[in-house]
């Protein structure tokens, strides 16, 4: 049985390459939907029906855990997933929160994200319930998943707008900054570098393959047939860019499925 992973694009590939690395044997099958990116921007009740619908096509692959490796739909539809469906479903905001409270040395956490997320409160909330004297700086990074969706995330604009988006952030005294997008990793190294080597990067994508493992691994569920794993990828989108993106992210060649359905 397979571990469904989906994304509103190719940002839940950086929690796929992780959870390839941690647990090697466990098969995936992912969707992007590349079509309909950025959910950021979008009004939540969008992002519901999107995260619902994408999750009722993961289920005829019968997978035995639903990863939603996407903050915004995180924030926005977590609770709703996890109870429509039988099978456990993790998301991306506690386990990047646990990350950051154990990084963190002064308590001052900054978060980036998109403008839903950063609406929803969904950071400040479970790092304080972990933590209830930690102080959260949260900032919308809207430019960001457009330059990692369009494959530019190398380029010297990129490092432009990374270094423009921050800038609210530079003046502020946190010594960690959640990276709260799961597209952001793609600019990881550029973000460190606008921040400053005082400021941990905390990506959700280790710790989040890492509960995975956990759940699994409580559950009875790892895989140990010793078969090499098949991945399979969809995307709403274009499957070139997809799959050129996840040729650079993940270093290998995948197959990947486009899914025709109504973008609206
Ligand atoms: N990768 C998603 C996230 O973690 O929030 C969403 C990016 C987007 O669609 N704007």
């Amino acid at each position: 049985q397979a571990i469904a992973i989906l994304d509103s694009g190719v940002g839940g590939l950086t929690v796929a390459k992780e959870v390839m690395r941690q647990l090697p044997q466990e098969e995936i099958v992912y969707f992007g939907d590349t079509g309909r990116a950025p959910y950021g921007p979008r009004a939540p009740d969008e992002v519901l029906k999107f995260t619902e619908q994408i999750v009722e096509y993961l289920l005829q692959f019968q997978p035995k855990m639903i990863v939603i490796a996407c903050n915004t739909a995180t924030a926005i539809a977590l609770k709703h997933v996890r109870s429509q469906v039988n099978i456990p479903v993790v998301g991306v905001i506690q386990p990047g929160s646990r990350a950051a409270i154990k990084a963190t040395k002064t308590g001052m956490i900054g978060v980036i994200g998109t403008e839903n997320t950063v609406t929803s409160g969904a950071y400040p909330r479970a790092l304080q319930e972990l933590n209830p004297d930690t102080s959260v700086v949260s900032l919308a990074c809207p430019a960001l998943v457009p330059l990692v969706e369009k494959r530019l995330y190398r380029s010297d604009m990129a490092r432009t707008v990374v270094s423009q988006s921050l800038q609210p952030l530079l003046n502020s005294p946190i010594d960690c900054l959640i990276l709260g997008c799961t597209h952001y990793p793609f600019l990881a190294q550029m973000i460190a570098e606008t921040v400053g080597p005082r400021v941990s990067i905390i990506s959700s994508a280790d710790e989040t393959a890492r509960e995975i493992s956990t759940l699994l691994h409580h559950r009875g569920q790892l895989e140990t047939s010793g078969k090499v794993p098949v991945h399979r990828f969809f995307c709403s989108g274009d499957p070139e860019t997809f799959q050129a993106i996840a040729l650079e992210w993940l270093g290998e060649q995948i197959k990947v499925s486009p899914v025709f359905w109504q973008m609206t």
